[in-house]
């Protein structure tokens, strides 16, 4: 019987099976065929095939993967293992805010390239736009910037309901992951996208203006989305809330290829007169260091490229 993992530890998982009961299952033999890329075998999203268990109701056995339509994962510093955080994504929502915690452009950078390398579609969300510090002008810069490179970008507030109905149509009838900080309010704007979810939402720790990582696991979730913001009785949507983390470091990319993963530098590569081998820092000729120059690319988001590459080469990473 096929089923969906919604969720789940080292070798225990919630499967929603075809039969519509979610059933708790294990791994059978402990192993699970799968190349040995991630630290955790299976992740919210992941289609597998398992056989129940005739004597106890609601659990089973997970005999096999399906395969992956696409993988989202990143590097787990703290565990020094790449770690899949969800499967089959028709969606990255990468939520940051202007203020509390800080805005932090470099997180979403983060997130934008290892979306672009897995071949997701990202969306960038500014939550607590209901902050003064959604009027500063770095933050608003940095908005445009997104926007001009080509992605989607919306303004919200889980607090006054602002942008929820895009938010709304965005995530409908997808299979989307939540990403972001803790704090950011990714619980709080599903709380406010399907009001019977009374997901638990952290306070900031004064001392930091951090969150204080309320949720502790992926978790794939089916929500009906209020019909105040879809303007629909019955529209719904599937989301992994995943918990928030202080830095995210990407998983699986070279510094030399990490370019290819800048919407705006890609286009260029190649093109230097050094061609492949430029390493865009100092070069004569290089195409990506004439964009800066011109202004077509910008200085802040050739920064951001500069501090990942290092942080990718020398495996430290800031926080
Ligand atoms: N002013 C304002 N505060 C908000 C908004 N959204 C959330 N908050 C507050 O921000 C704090 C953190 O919200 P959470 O929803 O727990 O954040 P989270 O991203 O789920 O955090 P983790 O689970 O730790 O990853 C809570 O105190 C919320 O009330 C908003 O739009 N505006
Ligand atoms: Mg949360």
């Amino acid at each position: 019987m096929n089923g969906l993992v919604l969720g789940g530890s080292k070798n225990l998982f919630d499967v929603e099976c075809e039969d519509g009961i979610v059933r708790f299952c294990s791994i059978k033999g402990k192993k699970l065929e799968v190349e040995k890329r991630y630290y955790n075998p299976l992740a919210p999203g992941d289609k597998v095939d398992i056989e129940p268990d005739e004597k106890t109701d609601g659990q089973g056995q997970i005999i096999s993967l399906l395969p992956r339509k696409n993988e989202y994962g990143r590097w787990n510093v703290k565990g020094r293992e790449p770690q899949l955080l969800a499967a089959n994504i028709d969606l990255i929502i990468c939520i940051t805010t202007p203020d509390e915690p800080p805005f932090r452009p470099r997180f979403v950078d983060r997130v934008l390239a290892q979306a672009e390398c897995a071949g997701i579609t990202p969306l960038i969300v500014c939550n607590k736009c209901d902050l003064e510090a959604a009027d500063d002008p770095d933050f608003e810069f940095r908005i445009t910037d997104w926007q001009n490179i080509g992605y989607k970008v919306l303004r919200v507030s889980a607090e006054t309901g602002e942008g929820l109905d895009t938010l709304a149509s965005e995530v409908e009838n997808k299979l989307c992951v939540l990403t972001g900080q803790s704090g950011v309010g990714k619980s709080s704007i599903l709380n406010r996208l399907d009001t019977s979810l009374n997901l638990r939402t952290g306070e900031l720790s004064d001392k930091y203006g951090r969150g204080t990582h309320t949720t502790t696991r992926g978790n794939l979730m089916h929500i009906k989305l209020e019909e105040s913001f879809s303007g629909k009785k019955d529209a719904v949507a599937s989301i992994i809330d995943t918990p928030g983390v202080r830095r995210f470091v990407l998983n699986d990319i070279a510094p030399c290829d990490l370019a290819l993963y800048f919407r705006e530098m890609k286009p260029l590569l190649g093109k230097c007169s050094f061609g492949m081998s430029c390493t865009h820092t100092h070069e004569a000729g290089c195409k990506i260091l004439e964009g800066v120059y011109a202004g077509a690319i910008s200085e802040e988001r050739y920064e951001s490229w500069q501090r990942i590459c290092d942080e990718l080469s020398t495996g430290s990473w800031e926080d």
